[in-house]
């Protein structure tokens, strides 16, 4: 598969499960811009059949390679940013781990389970991130238990493999200059923005400003009943040059640990 398709079967398939998205892009092109995408995220478990080594592997193969790495030690997670070699159009790759064995044998023998229900072979497709939950029908119950211990790993049980988001790039947008005239403009068209940490997470002097509204949520089927859970959320950035001229095209682990909370099911309004 081609990657210009790829990126496309992804965006289809994270639209399906984050209509927002589809809402405020299409918002954004009524007013006159082109949407360009800043980048993805991937989360994952550190399992040797499914860490970022496994996931970055044919993002390697369009000529990514690894740049940076960052740390949340509260959320136990371990992640690295990939671009490309030589397009510096195309989205840069963002994937996170939660790092298991700094959690309870509980956790990791659950998480060991929802992996041992899948046959191998799965985890090594090239297009795993298009595949979203490849284990059985979730358990409430279990679910509850993983929530309890790490949002992250409750949601990674729900959604299995995907682009958790896309990023509007700001910089590229026609009629906004800034993230502040973004998130006005969400707001005032109804969306909700994550405010933790803040509005705004980073600043010009991290060379790297980000925004986010809160996930999507859509009924999910659980062994035992039907429940709300969140998906998916848009996010936006807007990025400074450096001291040398280039703008920076990394990340900050600060804004990345509130950027995550996206998800979290606690600061949906119902
Ligand atoms: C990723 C959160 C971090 C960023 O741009 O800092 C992030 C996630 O929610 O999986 O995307
Ligand atoms: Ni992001």
């Amino acid at each position: 598969m081609n990657s210009t398709i790829f990126f496309e079967e992804l965006w289809k398939q994270y639209i399906a499960k984050t209509p927002s998205a589809q809402k405020v892009k299409s918002l954004f092109e009524n007013e006159g811009n082109t949407v360009f995408n800043d980048h993805i995220a991937i989360r994952t478990f550190n399992d040797p059949r499914v860490n970022i080594d496994v996931l970055a592997k044919p993002f390697i193969e369009m000529g990514y390679e690894p740049k940076g790495e960052y740390h949340f030690e509260a959320k136990k997670l371990y992640a690295k940013h990939f671009e490309h070699k030589d397009n510096s159009d195309a989205p840069k790759i963002f994937i996170s781990e939660l790092l298991l064995e700094e959690f309870s044998i509980e956790l990791i023998d659950i998480v060991q389970n929802i992996l041992n229900q899948v046959d191998h072979q799965i985890f090594k497709q090239k297009d795993l991130i298009l595949k979203g939950r490849v284990w059985q029908t979730p358990s409430f119950e279990t679910y509850q238990k993983l929530l309890s211990a790490s949002e992250y790993a409750a949601w990674m049980y729900v959604n299995g493999f995907c682009s958790n988001h896309f990023t509007v790039d700001v910089n590229k947008l026609n009629t906004f200059d800034n993230l502040e005239s973004v998130n006005e403009f969400l707001k005032k068209n109804g969306f909700e923005m994550n405010t933790s940490g803040g509005e705004i997470k980073g600043s010009a002097t991290q060379f790297l400003e980000q925004s986010s509204i809160l996930a999507d949520t859509v009924e999910v089927r659980f062994e035992e009943d039907v429940k709300k859970i969140t998906t998916c959320y848009y996010e936006f950035s807007y990025r400074y040059k450096k001291e040398d001229n280039t703008i920076f095209t990394g990340f900050v682990a600060n804004s990345a640990d509130k950027i995550f909370e996206s998800t979290d099911m606690q600061l949906q309004e119902n």
